[in-house]
């Protein structure tokens, strides 16, 4: 299967996150590439296929922001990572703004996604791994793996969060989508709730959104990702939500997204993305499911019986020793 990365993914390495009311490290570390790097035995660098595809799926307010805040941090006086600390929670009207605390809050969703000088190529060139992947599939490949770090599903159309800053399983599923695909499909099986994909494609009708998560009761990102969420207008039932209880092993895993597939099938997807995240693995550090190793190639089969060009994109996945494991073990399922 062909491969996709680029070494600028690496750059962008904030120092601390909020976590629990404290600083601790930074979970989505620039060594979780490396990690997967070693395991899957290298990959490509994508070619550049410029900020279009970026544009076709964020507001340009907000890449503008991402690519300024932190020169407008640093010019604040700051020294370090930018970081949000007041938000125009929901009803709020649009304001022109301009302090970068202001912008900051705007733009995200939490306070747990700092951003440093190094974020927008970051985020810029892990987009363009998961159109490498696209392009791969429209050119005629089976399966094609973006190494996605920094990851996006929590990331919509004009907010960050949750690590992640560009969405870059939307920028592929609309990618495909210009390409002349009709109906495209995105499943996400990170342990979280792709809250920024659903939001990006919540009243459309062409782009299927299904996601296999932990319950948002319990597990962030809260507000996105119960199951009586299923889309708007055109979009309605092209979102299907399947929350699953802390402590979920294979056989509930395997039998949500058993339903999942059977919806993408009934849809009629021609091309599939799957949002990965390891962060379903049994010893994952923010995360409380139970998956092992063994289960990521059952997991990939299934998926792989679909028949659809597939492009798989990284999303999350913490426990750095196991990491290159479980994504390794995943792909091979494509085999
Ligand atoms: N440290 C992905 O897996 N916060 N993002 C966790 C605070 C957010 C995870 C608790 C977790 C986001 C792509
Ligand atoms: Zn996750």
């Amino acid at each position: 299967m062909r491969r996709f990365f680029s070494p600028a993914q690496a750059t962008h390495a904030p120092a601390q996150e909020l976590h629990n009311g404290a600083f601790t490290g930074y979970a989505e570390k620039p060594s979780r590439a490396g990690a997967i790097l070693d395991a899957i035995g290298g990959a490509e660098q994508p070619r550049d296929h410029g900020i279009a595809p970026i544009e076709a799926v964020h507001e340009a307010g907000y890449l503008a922001f991402l690519r300024d805040a932190a020169k407008l941090w640093q010019e604040a006086g700051r020294p370090g990572q930018a970081i949000p600390y007041a938000f125009p929670i929901v009803g709020r009207r649009p304001l022109a703004l301009s302090r970068i605390d202001a912008l900051l809050g705007r733009y995200s969703l939490d306070a747990t996604t700092p951003l440093t000088r190094q974020t927008w190529a970051a985020g810029y060139a892990s987009a363009q791994s998961a159109l490498a992947a696209t392009h791969a599939l429209l050119g005629g490949e089976r399966a094609a793996f973006a190494l996605c770090r920094p990851p996006g599903h929590h990331a919509g159309r004009d907010y960050c969060g949750g690590y992640c800053h560009i969405n870059v399983a939307a920028v592929a599923a609309q990618a495909a989508r210009d390409a002349g695909c009709a109906r495209v499909a995105v499943l996400d099986i990170d342990y979280h709730h792709g809250n920024g994909t659903q939001d990006i494609f919540w009243d459309r009708g062409d782009v299927f959104y299904v996601s296999v998560h932990a319950d948002p009761a319990t597990d962030y990102p809260f507000y996105w990702g119960h199951a009586e969420e299923v889309g708007e207008g055109d979009g309605q039932d092209a979102t299907l939500n399947l929350p699953l209880p802390q402590g979920t092993r294979i056989d509930a895993f395997r039998a949500a997204q058993a339903t999942a597939l059977e919806a993408i099938a009934r849809f009629g997807a021609e091309l599939l993305v799957v949002s990965f995240g390891a962060d379903t693995w049994e010893g994952d550090p923010i995360s409380a499911f139970r998956l092992t190793t063994d289960d990521y190639p059952i997991l990939a089969r299934d998926i792989a019986k679909l028949g659809l060009p597939t492009a798989i994109v990284m999303e999350g996945g913490y426990a750095i020793d196991a990491l290159g494991l479980n994504v390794a073990a995943f792909l091979s399922g494509f085999d």
